[in-house]
């Protein structure tokens, strides 16, 4: 067994064994699980990647002012690097070096594919976690001018409290002088908004959140049945984040022996497959400087509810 495909099996076997029962949501994006999140960005319902895009592009060079030249990119969760090519073409500037980090091998062909199709062929790409990700973007930095690390998408949203707190310091700890990261933070909207968002009339977010169950039984042998599971998107209010599950519609055996699972899931038992936290924009800023930035400068699309924030060191 890889490395890979171990972790995996331990964390579906550590997430399946909590109570409530849960699935960590990085596991979403495997080849399809990456095409799916791709359509998802194109729904009229959920409005975070174009709104971002059109704030990357339309403040690219008031976002790079400050940095020290020439300044080097690493974007953590690049995906497919739509949004890091408009910013890059907006910016109208040489990169030093583009970093790209990404959990999914074919979202970071895709991304260094469409960089070197517009010229930009000082790219490096990290297969991992943002932590691993992050790491190896600091130490291969180009030595000089600066480093902006990218954070966009809201894929903090993913992360608890406490743990987006560890993330943002150690990324700070990464950071020097002159520095900058720019954070891409959906804010808190009508819950009718984020519902349609999160659980989308053409369902292909239920599609997403199904997958995960798909690749289980793939690379690990699992024997999930996918109709016998409805996607349900909440609004949790206090939490201020969307919760994904995957709702049992039957009393039912789950079985997955690459993972050592074998467990019964009870008619209308919930697994929890996602959060996605949002955000009061001061909220943002309090946050950057809990872990350690000085300063900050916010741009915000009202009618999305979408904020960019660039802190800097
Ligand atoms: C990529 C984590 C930012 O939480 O909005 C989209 C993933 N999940 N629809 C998000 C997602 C369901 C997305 N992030």
């Amino acid at each position: 067994m890889t490395d890979l495909r171990a972790a995996f099996a331990a964390d579906v076997r550590e997430a399946l064994q909590r109570t409530p029962r849960q699935l960590p949501s990085r596991y979403f994006y495997d080849e399809l699980g990456s095409a799916l999140f791709e359509a998802i960005c194109r729904l009229p319902w959920y409005r975070i990647t174009r709104a971002e895009t059109a704030m990357l592009s339309r403040h690219a060079r008031e976002i790079l002012g400050p940095l020290a030249r020439p300044v080097g990119l690493a974007e953590l969760g690049c995906g497919s690097g739509e949004k890091l090519a408009s910013f890059a073409t907006s910016a109208a500037e040489p990169f030093s070096l583009v970093q790209l980090i990404d959990i999914s091998p074919a979202a970071l062909d895709m991304a260094t594919y469409r960089l070197a199709a517009m010229g930009i062929r000082s790219v490096l790409a990290h297969h991992g976690t943002y932590e691993d990700g992050l790491a190896q973007a600091a130490r291969q930095r180009h030595p000089a001018g600066s480093l902006m690390v990218l954070f966009l998408g809201s894929n903090i949203g993913n992360f608890d409290p406490a743990v987006s707190h560890d993330l943002l310091v150690r990324i700070r700890g990464e950071l020097r002088e002159g520095d900058a990261l720019l954070l891409g933070s959906d804010l808190v909207k009508p819950e009718r908004d984020l519902l349609l968002a999160y659980n989308d009339p053409l369902r292909v977010t239920a599609a997403f959140n199904r997958n995960l169950l798909r690749r289980i039984d793939d690379e690990l042998g699992g024997n999930f049945d996918l109709d016998g599971f409805d996607h349900r998107a909440v609004w949790n209010a206090p939490a201020r984040r969307v919760e994904a599950h995957l709702v049992s519609l039957r009393r039912q055996h789950v079985v997955i022996p690459a993972a050592g699972v074998n467990v019964t899931l009870e008619q209308d038992e919930p697994i929890w497959t996602e959060s996605s936290h949002k955000y009061e924009a001061a909220q943002v800023l309090a946050e950057g400087r809990a872990a350690g930035f000085t300063q900050a400068e916010q741009w915000i699309d009202d009618g999305a509810k979408f904020a960019l924030t660039r802190f800097a060191v």
